[in-house]
């Protein structure tokens, strides 16, 4: 099954495609907001349109749990259960059950655990992860996987890859199999959700060649990189990514999960990865930690207490042209939930900012690391 991914332009390594999904004509390279449970915590969906975000991230893991995937599946699936009209990637819960649930058992056939909401006992299998993110509804679903802990030996990186390519044929079978029971059926006639393979292989060149030849050769729609930023130097992260890019097809979007820093988003679009997701610009908002072109600011800080400014002079979102630095102070220091709504708004202006300004450097056939400069003031 191909997905429609054109290529409008090239510099260097770095690619502006356009990506044909179900719910949106997404633009790449892109940063896709994390909405683990439904939602992007503190931004409503009108205002995520307002950013312009086309695509955001759900977790299958989260939303099985709470309110159930089947629930989801009655109201009309993901999307119209939460009023959002774009495009809904959904990650496959592997990655979850190992960072939330240390009393974990996994097995040839999937993963035991425990909620950690109430300490109740669920298995996860790839059919059964398929069969969640089908009744999601979501545009793109991401093969069940084991993310390799870091640091693992070879022998463990090994063993865990094995089973990671098992479970991905696994997972594409039985997507396959299932992907027309989508809830979204009418008026998306011929518009079919993707599964997108996961490479893992540990911090090992080698095993990272493996598996992205075995999942190449299980033919899917786009492929992600796995793995990374679990504890690794970033020089490694870097590393890994420049090994394992050019053995994935050059006319599919390619992923890397789970960053990052505004310097290392602007640096992987560089070397040609599509698509990147974080909670770092909604988990560091709410703690207070606003991305800037003059640096990270703690708006916590006592120097803000009567400074009038906007959070960033470059920016141009709704929160810097409204308020001030003071007033973002204050609301953290009295605990006001508008802190945490405001905080996450402009740290998500600043990261699409950043990748659409990546795109018309590609567009304008301008080298990207140029923007890396300025971005890593901010990290
Ligand atoms: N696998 C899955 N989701 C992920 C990762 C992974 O390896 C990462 C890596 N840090 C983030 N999200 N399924
Ligand atoms: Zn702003």
């Amino acid at each position: 099954m191909s997905l429609a991914f054109q290529i409008h332009a090239e510099s260097g390594a770095a690619r502006r495609a356009t990506m044909m999904l179900p719910h949106a004509a997404v633009e790449t390279p892109v940063f896709m907001p994390v909405g683990t449970v439904g939602s992007v915590k503190a931004v409503p969906q009108h205002l995520l349109e307002e950013l312009d975000a086309r695509i955001i991230l759900g977790n299958t893991y989260h939303l099985y749990l709470r309110p159930g995937h089947e629930l989801v599946r009655r109201m009309g699936g993901l999307h119209r259960f939460m009023s959002w009209e774009r495009a809904i990637l959904t990650d496959s819960g592997g990655f979850q059950v190992f960072s939330l649930n240390e009393l974990r058992k996994v097995t040839e056939e999937g993963v035991a655990f425990r909620s950690h909401i109430d300490g109740s006992s669920h298995f996860f299998s790839p059919e059964h992860s398929m069969d969640v993110q089908v009744a999601l509804g979501s545009d793109i679903a991401m093969a069940f996987d084991e993310c390799t802990e870091y640091p693992a030996d070879y022998a463990r990186a090994r063993k865990s890859l094995d089973l990671t390519l098992r479970w991905a044929q696994r997972s594409r079978d039985h997507f396959e199999a299932h992907k027309h029971e989508r809830p979204w059926s009418e008026g998306f006639e011929g518009k079919m959700p993707s599964l997108f393979g996961i490479v893992q292989g540990g911090m090992y060149p080698d095993l990272r060649r493996e598996s992205a030849e075995r999942l190449v050769e299980m033919d899917f729609p786009g492929y992600a990189i796995g793995g990374l930023s679990v504890g690794e130097p970033r020089e490694l992260t870097r590393e890994i990514i420049a090994a394992t890019l050019p053995l994935l097809p050059k006319d599919k979007p390619r992923y890397v999960m789970g960053v990052g820093y505004p310097d290392e988003i602007v640096e992987y679009a560089a070397m040609g990865v599509d698509m990147m997701d974080c909670v770092l610009p909604t988990r560091a908002a709410r703690h207070g930690l606003l991305f800037t072109s003059e640096g990270r600011l703690n708006i916590k800080n006592r120097r803000f207490a009567e400074d009038q400014g906007p959070a960033d002079p470059k920016c141009d979102c709704l929160v810097c042209r409204r308020y001030s630095r003071a007033y973002l102070r204050h609301l953290m220091t009295a605990q006001e939930p508008l802190a945490a709504v405001l905080n996450t708004l402009h740290n998500l202006a600043f990261y699409l900012g950043t990748m659409r300004r990546v795109r018309e450097r590609i567009e304008a056939g301008l080298p990207v690391t140029d923007l890396k400069m300025e971005a890593s003031q901010s990290a």
